[in-house]
């Protein structure tokens, strides 16, 4: 649900706020749009400006905006926020207009942005415009291209928006702070021209990721690499949406890394091509079909596929820590030692120990533990067959023949044709046999070396 903040001095404004010359009034502020819902918004259509093609944002939101003149007005607020990571456990954070990450701004071609950015932090920020190329003093790099944005302070950013493509935002003052608490936002610039580069359905998220111990809401900042929880729009799976898809649409997702470490993101079932990257579109004839491409730190990709196949087709990133929710990293390995002696012996110390992995993990994606309040399984998420053992960064594609063009809504597990589901073989199964000739033993294998040199060609 999007409320209205009412700034102080803004209602005096909208009236006389045609006249425009580069700088704004100090009264002049539009409004400050804020949500704090994690329920994904229909796409913003365009109500002035140029038209395009909205964007969908995962468990999220595009700023609206107003037209000043030439001007496209937003108004950014930089201020601690909580996040429903998933239901069950809600994060303390710092963010934008009541959510991390904060809302998606769409721009166009051509634009003239201006955009207002107050500071209700506690210490002083700025925003980075992530791949645009703009006048140096508007690059948001505090200390060297601006002076800090002080707390209780707001600051205009203005420029012309010159190429389409895909960007984010991001503080670059205390950054290891103010990322790690999860300021972050993403941006997307249309063509001028709406038919260019026209796809049915847009998504957008960002990679992030947090390190919130068991039972608490606050990140801890100084983490660098050994987080604990890896989002999507700042949730975990199953609290991020599915990418709900029509056959025959033509799709496109575009994401963004903040992280501190690559994510390699893989679609199940349909193949797509890189389209976009962070210098921009990628020229048709370069582009190249794939399944899993890498987002590098600070990096940005736009990927498009035909959804030709209908199905509930998992995306994911493919480094298997990252589709796991808060984990110790620091546990033993036990696959194959018996644990009963070692239980009993634990036991008599700590009466709740509970013995975990003789059999691998899977056990963890279906049992009931106790847990402090305000934390997640490690591994969670049920379809239709049972549990699914992932949790971070983990959604699905759903494709599905005959949704309406804006329908978004989770359409339920997919339902498979007879006859197309994995099954049980029920018939006899023979004691595997190895073949003859292949010696069991390698101690049996007798070797004969032919040494290099000259004499061993005397042989040939
Ligand atoms: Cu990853």
């Amino acid at each position: 649900m999007i409320t209205r903040r009412n700034l102080i001095g803004t209602s005096a404004v909208l009236a006389g706020a045609a006249a425009i010359s580069g700088r704004v009034q100090a009264a002049s502020i539009p409004e400050a749009v804020t949500t704090t819902s994690p329920a994904m918004q229909p796409p913003l259509a365009p109500t002035s400006g140029p038209a395009y093609q909205p964007v969908v944002t995962l468990n999220g939101w595009s700023l609206p905006w107003r037209m000043n003149g030439e001007w496209k007005e937003f108004h950014l607020v930089a201020e601690p926020v909580e996040r429903e990571l998933a239901p069950g456990m809600t994060a303390r954070l710092w963010g934008y207009n009541g959510q991390s990450p904060g809302p998606t701004l769409e721009f166009v071609e051509g634009d003239k942005v201006r955009i207002f950015v107050t500071n209700k932090l506690p210490e002083h920020t700025t925003v980075h415009w992530h791949g645009f190329v703009l006048p140096n003093g508007m690059d948001g790099v505090g200390g060297l291209t601006q002076p800090h944005i002080k707390p209780g302070k707001t600051f205009v950013y203005e420029f012309a928006v010159r190429r389409s493509g895909t960007f984010m935002y991001h503080p670059h003052a205390d950054e290891m702070v103010q990322m790690a608490m999860g300021m972050m936002g993403f941006i997307v610039v249309h063509p001028r021209d709406p038919q260019e580069r026209r796809v049915d359905r847009d998504f957008v998220f960002l990679l992030s990721s947090f390190d919130i111990d068991p039972g608490t809401s606050l990140p801890k900042v100084m983490t660098m690499t050994d987080f604990n929880l890896w989002t999507w729009n700042t949730r975990v799976f199953p609290g991020i949406d599915s990418l709900v898809v029509r056959k025959g649409d033509r799709v496109r997702i575009r994401v963004g890394n903040l992280t501190m470490t690559n994510h390699p993101i893989h679609l199940h079932g349909p193949h797509f091509e890189v389209t976009g990257t962070d210098g921009g579109w990628v020229r048709e004839s370069a582009r190249w079909p794939e399944v899993t491409t890498d987002i590098p730190v600070g990096g940005m990709r736009a990927i498009e596929f035909v959804a030709d196949e209908p199905g509930d087709w998992a995306i994911h990133c493919h480094k298997s820590h990252h589709t796991m929710n808060a984990m110790g990293h620091d546990v033993k390995t036990f696959i194959g030692t018996p644990q009963k002696d070692l239980t009993a012996a634990v036991r008599k110390m700590f009466p709740d120990y509970m013995p975990m992995g003789t059999e691998g993990m899977a056990e963890m994606g279906s049992m009931e533990m106790p847990m402090p309040d305000n934390t997640l399984p490690m591994m969670t998420g049920f379809g239709q067959f049972g549990p699914l053992e992932m949790g971070g960064m983990f959604s699905v594609v759903k494709v599905r023949e005959g949704l309406a063009r804006d329908d978004y809504n989770d359409p339920g597990p997919y339902k498979h044709p007879p006859g197309t589901v994995a099954y049980e073989f029920k018939g006899a199964v023979p004691d595997a046999t190895r073949r003859s000739g292949v010696p069991a033993n390698p101690s049996n294998v007798e070797l004969s070396v032919v040494k290099p040199g000259p004499k061993s060609h005397s042989n040939h």
